[in-house]
C-alpha cells in the first residue's frame, strides 16, 4: 500500500512537472509570438497626406479667396478650412496643378497607392462635375471624372495602385515629379488638394547568424519582461542626481520633478538634461516615468523663466518652458522618441543606414531600446519614428 502510495506520488510529481514545464513553454512562445506580431504592425502599411506646396504647370482657374497671397496657399491646409480659403472657377473645366510637399521614405519601402485629393463643392447645381488631375507635364495628364455635384464641400480621390504614365510600380521620384490639381466647373469651389501615399517600409535585415548571440536572445525575453513587470519605478535604484545635499533652499530653484515616457525602451540608459549653461542627466529606467533632478548648483532664482532640454544619446530632443515658482518645480515632458542614432536630431535614412552597418557587428549605437542587442525591435522603433525631429 505504502510502495503504491509512493510510487503514485512520484508519478503526480512527473505529471506536475511536465504541466509545468508546458506551462512555462507556451508562456515563452506566446511572449515571441506577441513580440514578432507587435514588429509586423509596427511594419505595417504607413499613410502620409502630402499637401499643395507650390503653383504648378496649369492656372487656369481665375479666382481665389481672400484675394490675395497665391493660389497655392489656399489649398495647403492639413485640414480642410472649408470656405475661409479656396480657389473658384468662372469657366468650365478650368484646370489648375500644384508641386506638393516631397515624400520621404527609408529606402527600400515599396508604393502601394498614390490617390490625389480634392476637397470641393459648387455654389449651385450645375450639369458638370470636377475632375481631379494627376500631371507629369502640361502635355502629360491624368483626369479621374468625379461622379456628383455637391453644394457642401466632399473629399473626392482618385488612386492610383500603379503609375499610370508608366504603368510600373511607383517610385519616390515619381511621386516627386508629380504635380496635382483640379478641373472645376464653373462656380466650382476647392479648398484642399493633396496626396495620400500609402507604403510599406522594407522588412529588417537577418540578424547575422552568430553562434554567440543566443545567450543574447535568451537574456533580451528576460530583459523585456523584466521592462513591462509595473512598478518598477519603486526599486530602490541609486540615482545620483537626486541626492546632492539634504537642506531645501526656500530662495532658489532646488529640483525638477521630471516626468517622461520612453515608448519601446527595455534598458537603463542615461538621459542628457540642460538649462542654459546647467547640465546633467537622468538616469532612465524602462517604466519609471517620474524623476527628481537637485539643481540647486546652478542657483536659478525663483519667479523665473527656464527653457528645460532633453535629450541626446539616441532620444529626439525636447524643450519645455518652466516657471519657477517654488523650490520644487513639476516639468512634464510626455512622450519621448528613441531612433536618432547618429545625433543628428532627426530620425531618417542616416539612422537606417547606421542600423544595416551596425547589426552585423552589434555595434552599441543602434541597439535603440537599449536591451543590449541590435536586432529587428530596434529597426521596427527606427520605422515607427522616422520622420520625427527634435526641437534643436
Ligand atoms: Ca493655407
Ligand atoms: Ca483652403
Ligand atoms: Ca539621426
Ligand atoms: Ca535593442
Amino acid at each position: 500500500m505504502q510502495k503504491y502510495l509512493g510510487s503514485f506520488t512520484i508519478h503526480n510529481y512527473l505529471v506536475i512537472g511536465f504541466l509545468a514545464i508546458l506551462v512555462i513553454s507556451i508562456g515563452l512562445i506566446s511572449n515571441n509570438v506577441s513580440k514578432v506580431r507587435d514588429n509586423r504592425s509596427l511594419a505595417a502599411s504607413i499613410t502620409v497626406k502630402l499637401p499643395a506646396n507650390g503653383p504648378g504647370f496649369f492656372n487656369g482657374v481665375s479666382g481665389q479667396f481672400p484675394n490675395s497671397g497665391s493660389h497655392w496657399d489656399k489649398v495647403d491646409e492639413s485640414i480642410s478650412d472649408d470656405d475661409t480659403t479656396y480657389i473658384r472657377s468662372s469657366s468650365a473645366g478650368s484646370k489648375e496643378t500644384f508641386t506638393h510637399k516631397p515624400l520621404s521614405i527609408p529606402t527600400g519601402s515599396t508604393i502601394s497607392s498614390v490617390a490625389v485629393y480634392v476637397m470641393w463643392r459648387v455654389e449651385s447645381q450645375t450639369s458638370d462635375n470636377m475632375s481631379v488631375i494627376l500631371a507629369k507635364s502640361s502635355a502629360n495628364l491624368k483626369l479621374g471624372d468625379v461622379p456628383g455635384i455637391y453644394t457642401s464641400y466632399v473629399d473626392s480621390a482618385q488612386s492610383f495602385t500603379t503609375n499610370p504614365f508608366t504603368g510600373g510600380a511607383w517610385t519616390v521620384a515619381d511621386v516627386n515629379a508629380l504635380q496635382i490639381g483640379v478641373s472645376l466647373p464653373v462656380g466650382g469651389r476647392a479648398t484642399q488638394v493633396y496626396l495620400r501615399v500609402s507604403y510599406t517600409p522594407p522588412p529588417p535585415p537577418a540578424t547575422p547568424p552568430s553562434g554567440g548571440k543566443t545567450s543574447g536572445g535568451g537574456s533580451s525575453d528576460g530583459g523585456s519582461s523584466g521592462g513591462n513587470i509595473s512598478g518598477s519605478g519603486n526599486t530602490g535604484v541609486f540615482n545620483p542626481s537626486s541626492f546632492t545635499g539634504t537642506k531645501t533652499d526656500p530662495n532658489i530653484l532646488n529640483s525638477l520633478k521630471i516626468t517622461l515616457s520612453i515608448p519601446y525602451l527595455l534598458g537603463e540608459f542615461a538621459l542628457p538634461v540642460k538649462i542654459g549653461s546647467f547640465s546633467s542627466t537622468l538616469n532612465i529606467i524602462p517604466g519609471k516615468s517620474e524623476y527628481e533632478l537637485d539643481v540647486k548648483g546652478a542657483k536659478f532664482p525663483l519667479g523665473k523663466d527656464l527653457t528645460v532640454e532633453i535629450g541626446g544619446n539616441k532620444v529626439l530632443t525636447k524643450k519645455i518652458k518652466v516657471k519657477t515658482k517654488a523650490p520644487k518645480q513639476p516639468a512634464k515632458f510626455g512622450s519621448l522618441y528613441l531612433g536618432d542614432t547618429d545625433l543628428d536630431d532627426k530620425v531618417d535614412q542616416n539612422d537606417l543606414d547606421r542600423f544595416i552597418e551596425d547589426i552585423g557587428n552589434q555595434s552599441e549605437f543602434s541597439d535603440v531600446n537599449a536591451d543590449g542587442e541590435v536586432n529587428s525591435l530596434d529597426w521596427a522603433i527606427l520605422l515607427v519614428n522616422f520622420g520625427k525631429t527634435g526641437s534643436k
